[in-house]
């Protein structure tokens, strides 16, 4: 008898009925789901509603219920015949972040360029389409950031684990409760990283500086082996914490799979920018635990990648790092100087409320008397710049002039080991202190919008709102239409050698006519250099243009609204530093004067030494220029991704204010539930006493 003949026998289905069977129910329940759809679109919210909301709550749950009543029944059956419900294998964060990407390209697809297909934009239209659309490419990368950060991103449970744990989390609750509640989604990384504190518990000491500062070098030293990987080029690719535990290891985790253990001699495969490039394996989190006698229970240091100009993509996670540390420690190498980028990072941690230590690293570069005179050119540096008067002083990890990084350990690190629980919950209550007067400004600005007409003089006007919410989306355009402008002009650049070559040969004619004493090679070389300089020019007087701009519509918008939040006056001209500049290298040319020359014309004579320029160093000159063009390229694309972010992390802000002034849909239980909330949060002094108490219980 067959096996399909046996199962006929004992009532049951064969192989192929019972495939048919799943198949066929599974199809009944996804047409099931397409109702369920269905039922949401009639609620829906969208502006523009697919269906007519002609079915009333009472019908919708019957039509639910009736849709669970088949769903049991189909359960039952599979499981009568023994057919196993296969399990689902594509996560829901992950679908969610695909379709993500393709709301991305529907946005893009809007962008000035592609529109121009379906006719002409006027400019104005084009300028304010681009920021529409950088608006929302800006919205869903930080959705898609958020969602990247897996489990770890559901607060209120974090916060109730705390709970049970004992901690007291009053206040941060109520931050978070009314975060939620009125959907202020812009302070959801300050409450992420308040309670990430809350979790741990320590005092994270962390290490910054530009690349190859010696910043993993001097940890290395600290705990006394070679554990980070050191070099020359960008090393550090993700922050990584070292911690103390008995027994060496190390563990990673992963925005999209579970957290992995290993031993910390694989440490480089995770943490180098060799191994996991621009951290393609969306490492989240890396820590060392290691028995090193420098380590203490509750005291965490935590490398970061470099920062600066040779910068890599790491470098962004060390700014988001950045406000969350401690203590911070900037080093400057003492093979270079103190730059803008070294003043920015000490300046962003004052602005966080985190003490700042500055360190001369590799001291042995210098001799003990430039090594003062360094000390003291940087001390007065910070403070003339930053109005900051901060310690600084000169370590090396060289065997002989450890006693200089033993007397700093020593004297500044070591004694804050035994005040580390004190000095971790003082951090903490400032983070939860600025969060919280962020968290009220918000809850008084939806009032404000809500309030009862006798507060009608403090309403805004709606149309001037609008105004502004017009101006910040059309200064983003502005900066979306000079990327594209400069990304043009260093384009064209490229192509430039020859006339660079002609003008060269133009000026090199007229200095020999009025018999200048400059010679040829270093004229030419000049004339050259100068030609790239003002192109480059051009593209710095744009950028700074679009930039002032950008800063000047940010003030008044802050101004409008009220907000202390807001730029310093061409703050955002900050991206121009490190703007690369052409250099043509050793050059050498053989040209002098031609007697015949005077005789045949200037245009013959021009036209004579282009093509001996042309010869002699024609493709030195076309390599250099490409070269330039490809170098200053990725700096043009770089210092706008830069501007950008810094005008969006002011505007932002100012969007979500906008967005709740203007946004009505409060009513007047709404606004009851913001008075509450207002109350819950507002600095008074019986939320002042629970904050200088926060969950470290
Ligand atoms: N002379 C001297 N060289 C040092 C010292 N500390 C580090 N170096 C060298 O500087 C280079 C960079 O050191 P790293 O420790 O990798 O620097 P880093 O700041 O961690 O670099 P990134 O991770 O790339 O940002 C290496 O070649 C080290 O050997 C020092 O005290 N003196
Ligand atoms: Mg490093």
């Amino acid at each position: 008898m067959s096996t399909m003949d046996e199962a006929r026998e004992l009532g049951h289905l064969n192989e192929s009925q019972r495939l048919h069977l799943l198949t066929s129910c599974q199809y009944a329940d996804r047409l099931l789901s397409e109702i369920e759809a269905i039922l949401v679109a009639s609620q829906s919210k969208s502006p523009f509603p697919k269906l007519k909301p002609d079915i009333s709550p009472a019908q919708a749950k019957v039509v639910q219920d009736y849709i669970s009543r088949m769903r049991a029944q189909v359960v039952r059956i599979l499981d009568g015949q023994g057919v196993p419900i296969p399990a689902p294998h594509i996560g829901s964060v992950h679908s969610i972040r695909v379709t993500l990407g393709f709301v991305d390209i529907a946005f893009d697809e809007c962008r000035p360029k592609r529109m121009a297909g379906y006719g002409e934009l006027a400019d104005n239209a084009a300028i304010e389409i681009a920021g529409l659309v950088d608006e929302m490419q800006g919205i869903i990368s930080r959705l898609n950031s958020y969602l990247a950060q897996g489990q770890s991103a559901d607060l209120e449970k974090r916060l109730r684990r705390l709970e049970e744990a004992g901690s007291d989390v009053t206040l941060v609750k109520e931050l978070e409760r009314a975060i939620n509640q009125h959907g202020l989604v812009e302070f959801r990384p300050a409450l992420a990283t308040i309670i990430d504190r809350l979790e741990t518990d320590t005092f994270e000491i962390a290490v910054f500086g530009r690349v190859s500062s010696g910043k993993s070098s001097l940890l290395n030293h600290i705990v006394g082996q070679d554990l980070l990987p050191v070099g020359v080029n960008p090393i550090t690719a993700v922050p990584t914490r070292l911690s103390y535990g008995s027994a060496p290891r190390a563990t990673a985790w992963f925005a999209d799979r579970q957290p992995e253990q290993f031993g910390v001699e694989r440490l480089a495969e995770f943490v180098t920018e060799q191994h996991n490039p621009a951290n393609v394996q969306h490492v989240t989190r890396i820590v060392v635990e290691l028995p090193a006698q420098r380590l203490r229970e509750g005291v965490v240091y935590v490398d970061t990648p470099g920062l600066g100009s040779l910068a890599t993509s790491g470098a962004a996670e060390t700014k988001a790092y950045l406000p969350r540390c401690d203590l911070g420690v900037v080093l400057i190498d003492a093979g270079s100087t103190l730059t803008q980028d070294d003043l920015a990072t000490i300046q962003t941690l004052y602005d966080a409320g985190i003490p700042a230590f500055v360190l001369l690293s590799k001291a042995d570069l210098l001799a003990a008397a430039d090594r003062d005179r360094a000390l003291q050119y940087m001390a007065d540096h910070i403070h003339s710049d930053l109005g900051l008067a901060l310690p600084v002083h000169a370590i090396s990890i060289k065997a002989e002039y450890t006693d200089l990084l033993e007397k700093w350990l020593d004297t500044e690190i070591l004694p804050l080991y035994d005040r580390h629980a004190e000095l971790a919950r003082q951090s903490l209550n400032r983070k939860i202190g600025a969060l919280r007067l962020g968290v009220e400004a918000a809850l008084k600005a939806s009032l404000k919008r809500s309030g009862p007409s006798e507060h009608s003089e403090a309403r805004i006007d709606i149309s001037k709102l609008r105004d502004l919410e017009k101006e910040l989306r059309t200064a983003s355009g502005k900066i979306a239409e000079a990327r594209t402008g400069c990304a043009n002009m260093t384009d064209a650049l490229a192509e430039c050698a020859d006339g660079f070559i002609r003008t060269a040969a133009n000026n090199m004619i007229d200095a020999w006519d009025s018999r200048a004493s400059a010679t040829g090679e270093d004229r030419i070389k000049n004339t050259l250099e100068q030609a790239a300089a003002e192109r480059t020019a051009q593209i710095a007087t744009a950028i700074q243009e679009v930039a002032r701009n950008a800063g000047s519509v940010l003030a008044r918008t802050a101004m409008a609204l009220e907000l202390e939040n807001r730029p310093e006056q061409d703050e955002l001209l900050d991206v121009l530093k490190n703007m690369p500049r052409f250099d043509l290298g050793n050059f050498e040319l053989e040209v002098g004067p031609s007697a015949v020359a005077s005789l045949l014309g200037r245009r013959w004579a021009v036209a004579r030494l282009e093509r001996r320029i042309g010869s002699q160093a024609g493709k030195q000159i076309t390599d250099a220029v490409g070269i330039y063009a490809r170098v200053l390229r990725a700096w043009v694309r770089k210092t706008f991704t830069e501007l950008q972010e810094q005008f969006d992390s002011y505007a932002d802000a100012y969007r979500a204010h906008l967005d709740r002034l203007l946004s009505n849909k409060n009513g007047v239980e709404d606004e009851h539930a913001l008075r509450d909330d207002l109350a819950a949060v507002a600095t008074n002094p019986k939320n002042a006493a629970q904050e200088s108490a926060p969950g470290t219980a």
